[in-house]
Parts: structure tokens; sequence; C-alpha cells
């Protein structure tokens, strides 16, 4: 053989376009060596090829677990051309490989089969391609690693431009596939043997189904160490997980920060609403308040809450409807209320001693608001008051936009409180969500016309016993100016000053953001002309 001859070795389990390229090879005058059933194929089409052995010396053995893993192959794949190389090839007579072509033993395939037993996908398990397509692509400066049928026939025409020579941009990106081929041969090989040996719901967790019901199957999985959550009843599905663990921290945080107990009430990864539990009232309390922030949203909401669940506030949440609940453990009575249930452990630290700027009651809820906002699906605008979530504007592209939503809110939880929605004489048997509906329409003005032959007045009027009166603007503006104290956080800064005006509409005397706009001295002034207290907070809490 001269020393200038090109060597390729072949080996490859999807024979796809092989004999063109074996062809193409051998037409160029370069040497050809491969794997068995390669080497057969190749050979039976009248081109020629060597077998792999006539370099090692050895048989293909054990059933064809070894047949390429050889020094005499991958010295002659991972020599550089240095002098040191050189010189080591030249002692054990190893002649270097130029080009490598393999794809690999169809794991997928096989373990995608019903009843598809582990011995069987063992045997799938490919070790020796691995290594040719590893040892190949990391020596891609000098080696062309062909893993992809689709790119030989670019590659026979470079070579017949390129006198035998791949270009370096070429061998680059052959590399590149070559790795990405081995990383999603080893994630099905992990992923396989995660849901075989791992159990499930320790390392991984089947999930009912992904983000949508036709979405399945689908799994989460930790690549380490254990899931840190245990569900105790229920299949939870992807964005059940997802607000499990955005809430969970929320409630962490907000119990680490003021040693209160805290709940959150999530809708599509972003609280409906957060409180904590003021003036040693329990966890039931919390939650309630959490609930009451936006009953409409919070109808089938995801739960969390900071402490054991106790039997009062199983109860409230068992009267709702919710998809499921996160806590670090349940009282045994609590557990029978509930259909879905992951608990996780909390270790709830004592707060440092704060030094108090604001009064107590607006830094509680401004701590309430700015720790929602860090869970909330940006932009977002929180207002808070009492311990309480009043208004939250998630996941709008313009920060004025959340600060309307959030503030539009806050007036509709303020109108809630008023002592006419409170007196509602309501028919007997109108139901939770059915009242919840009435009461938004009704503190929103969107009453329905009262006009002949109108279905949704109907339907409205059928809530009540006695339909309340509408509210007029006089006496919206009178309740509207006794709303006072309200706190707001914005996660990013504003960047004008409609912002302030906007919250300061709903009764905000507090308010939060951080800075960075060019505008923030005329935010700080037009917040300064309507007499609120302005808090510049360093960090911006973007989160999706
Ligand atoms: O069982 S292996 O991991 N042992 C090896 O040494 C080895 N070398 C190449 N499988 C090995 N291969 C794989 O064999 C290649 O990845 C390719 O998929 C297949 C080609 O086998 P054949 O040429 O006998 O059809």
């Amino acid at each position: 053989m001269s020393s200038s001859q090109k060597t390729a070795i072949l080996s490859v389990y999807n024979k796809t376009g092989l004999l063109d390229l074996a062809n193409g090879l051998a037409q160029q005058g370069i040497r050809l060596l491969a794997s068995g059933g390669t080497a057969k194929l190749i050979r039976e089409a009248g081109i020629k090829v060597e077998d792999v052995s006539s370099i090692t010396h050895a048989p293909e053995m054990l059933a064809g677990r070894v047949k390429t893993l050889h020094p005499a192959v991958h010295a002659g794949i991972l020599a550089r051309d240095l002098e040191s190389d050189e010189k080591d090839l030249a002692e054990q007579n190893i002649d270097k490989v130029d080009y490598v072509v393999c794809n690999l033993y169809p794991f997928k395939d096989t373990i995608a089969k019903i009843n598809v037993t582990i011995a069987e996908a063992v045997e799938e398990i490919d070790i020796g391609g691995v290594t040719l397509l590893r040892a190949a692509a990391k020596n891609h400066s000098r080696v062309a690693i062909l893993s992809d049928p689709a790119d030989y026939p670019s590659f026979l025409e470079e070579l017949r431009k390129g006198d035998r020579e791949v270009s370096e941009a070429s061998r680059k990106l052959y590399a590149l596939k070559a790795f990405e081929h081995t990383t999603d041969y080893d994630a099905a090989i992990a992923e396989f043997f995660r849901k075989r040996y791992a159990g499930d719901g320790v390392q991984q967790l089947t999930l009912r189904y992904g983000a949508n019901p036709h979405q399945k199957p689908a799994q989460a999985f930790v690549e380490s160490g254990k899931i840190p959550f245990k569900v105790l009843s229920g299949s939870p599905g992807y964005i059940n997980l997802l607000d499990a663990l955005n809430s969970w921290p929320l409630v962490k945080e907000l119990k680490e920060s003021l040693n209160l107990p805290a709940a959150a009430s999530f809708k599509h990864v972003s609280p409906a609403g957060a409180a904590v539990g003021l003036d040693d009232s329990p966890l039931a309390c919390a939650y309630a308040r959490a609930r009451g922030a936006d009953r409409m949203s919070s109808f089938g909401d995801w739960i969390a809450l900071s402490d054991e669940v106790d039997t009062v506030t199983a109860k409230i949440i068992g009267r709702e409807v919710s998809d499921g609940v996160i806590a670090p453990s349940y009282s045994p009575e609590a557990t029978l209320f509930f259909r879905l249930i992951l608990t996780m452990s909390l270790q709830a630290s004592k707060p440092a001693n704060p030094d108090y700027r604001l009064p107590p009651p607006a830094l509680i809820d401004l701590t309430v608001a700015t720790i929602a906002l860090k869970y909330t699906q940006s932009n977002s605008v929180c207002y808070a008051k009492n311990g309480q979530i009043v208004g939250l504007g998630a996941g709008q592209q313009s920060r004025i936009h959340c600060t309307r939503l959030a503030g539009d809110k806050a007036d509709n939880w303020w109108f809630r409180q008023h002592p006419r929605v409170l007196d509602i004489k309501w028919k007997k048997g109108t139901k939770r969500p059915d009242k919840s509906n009435a009461i938004d329409l009704f503190v929103s003005g969107l009453v329905p016309k009262k006009v002949e032959g109108n279905p949704e007045r109907e339907q409205y009027e059928s809530a009540f016993e006695e339909v309340p009166i509408d509210f007029t603007p006089e006496e919206r503006k009178e309740w509207m100016d006794q709303c006072t104290d309200v706190s707001a956080s914005s996660d990013a800064f504003f960047p004008f000053t409609d912002n302030v005006f906007r919250a300061h509409a709903s009764g905000v005397k507090y308010i939060a953001a951080p800075g960075g706009s060019v505008m923030d001295q005329a935010v700080h002034e037009a917040a300064d002309k309507c007499g609120m207290v302005f808090v510049h907070q360093e960090t911006r809490l973007f989160h999706h």
C-alpha cells in the first residue's frame, strides 16, 4: 500500500446509500475497510473491500459485540500529524485512517417495540460504533466522519473536486453531527434505563400528559439524585408540574421572608393570588385570601401552601374547584379532601430583623407583591393590600397594560368588599362559580342590558333572589376613594409616568420597581406629586 493512499473505515447499520458511497470511494483509489455485514454487502456488489480483521488480526467475536474495538482501528483514527504519533504508528505497523463512515444500531426502534425485554435492548447498545464516531469526531482536524447517509453525495462530490481532501469547514460540520448522533443515542439509552431502573416517582415521573391531553407520553426526570417531591395521589400533567415547581418557591420565600404562613393560587404558571396569614391567623386564612384575590382566575387553580395542611385549610380547598396542592405535609384527615397531592419538604428559616423604612404593613404588602412577581410570567405588575395580592397583571408585552390589568383587577377586588356585594341575596342553589361570575359582571359594570329577550340578562338575573342595583358613577368614585394604602410592585422599570398615575387611581401609596429607564427621574417625580412612596429596588425580576 502506498503511503499516499487514503483509508476509509465503514461500519453502518443503516446501509442506505452505502454502495454508491463505497463505489465512489473505490473509484478514487481509496482503501476500504469494513465490519462484517457492511463488508459483505460491498463485496457482493463487486467493489473491493477488506475486512477490519485484516488490520486488527483478530476475528469479530462475542457474536458481534467486538468488531472494530481495537488499537489498530482507533490509533489509526486518533493519530495526529505529529512526529511522536507517527512514530507510535510506525512501531505498531498501523496506518492512518482518513474517513470514517458509521451509523449506530437501532436502539430507539428496538425499545419502541411493545414488550421489549431488557436483554433485547441491551444487545442494541452500540459500543464500537459510538467509539468510531467519537474518535473520528474528536480528531476532526484530520479525519472526516460521516454519520448521515444524506451527506454521502456531497461528500463524494467534495472528494472528487478536492483530490480526496475534505475541507475543514465540512469536517467540522460532520464532527458536530456525529456528536449530536451519539448524544441523542445515549439520551435514549439513559431514558430507557431511567424508566426501568430508577422507579416511577424517584428519579423519573410519568406525567398524565404534556402541555395538552393529546401530548402523550410525557415524563419529567432529574439527571441525578431524586425528584424533590412526592406524588401522594393523582397524576400531574406537565402544567401542573410547572405550577407546582413555581408556586412552591413562592410560598417558601414568603414564609422565609415574613415568617408568616403563606399560600398561593396558580393558573398557567403565574399566581392568580398569593397571601400571608396576618396577626397569627392560620394557614387556612392565607389560602382563603390567596383564592379571594381573583376568584374568577383561580377557578381550577394549583395551590401551594407553606405549612402542613390542616383540616380547616383542606375543607376550604375542598369547597372549590382546584387541580392540586403542593405542601410540606398533610394531617391525616386533610388528605381525605384532595384528589391530587404533591408534597415537598420545607425548611423555613427565621428572617433577619428587617430595617423598617416603610410602615410594617406596607413592607409586608410590597414583599408579597414582589416575591409573587418573581414567579409570574413577565411582564408583570402586582398590587397587594393587607398581606394579600389584590391585582396581578401577567404576561403582557407592554408595562402599562400590566399596570392597567393589575389595577382593574385590584379595583374589581375592592368592589367585591362593597356592602352591596356582601349583602347580595342569592337564589338558593346558585353554585359558587356562578356567584363569582355574576359578582364579576356586577362589580366591573358589565351587567347585561335589561332588554326583552336578552338571554345573558336572564341568566344573570337567575342567580339572584333580588337583583342588586347597579353602581352609579358617583357611587363608584366614592367607594374607590376609600381604597387607600395599596402597594404595587413591578418586575422591571416603568418606562413612562402613566404607570404611576394608573396605580395611583387604584389607591396605591407604596410602589416598588427597579430603575434603569431614562424616565426614572420623571417617574419618581410623578410618584412624589401623587403623594406616593417610591421604593427603588435593585433587581429586575423577569420570569418565563
Ligand atoms: O457490538 S458493537 O458495539 N461492537 C463493535 O465493536 C462494533 N463496531 C461497529 N457494534 C459495533 N459496530 C456497529 O456495527 C456499527 O455502529 C454499525 O451500526 C454496525 C455495523 O455492523 P455490520 O457491519 O456487521 O453490519
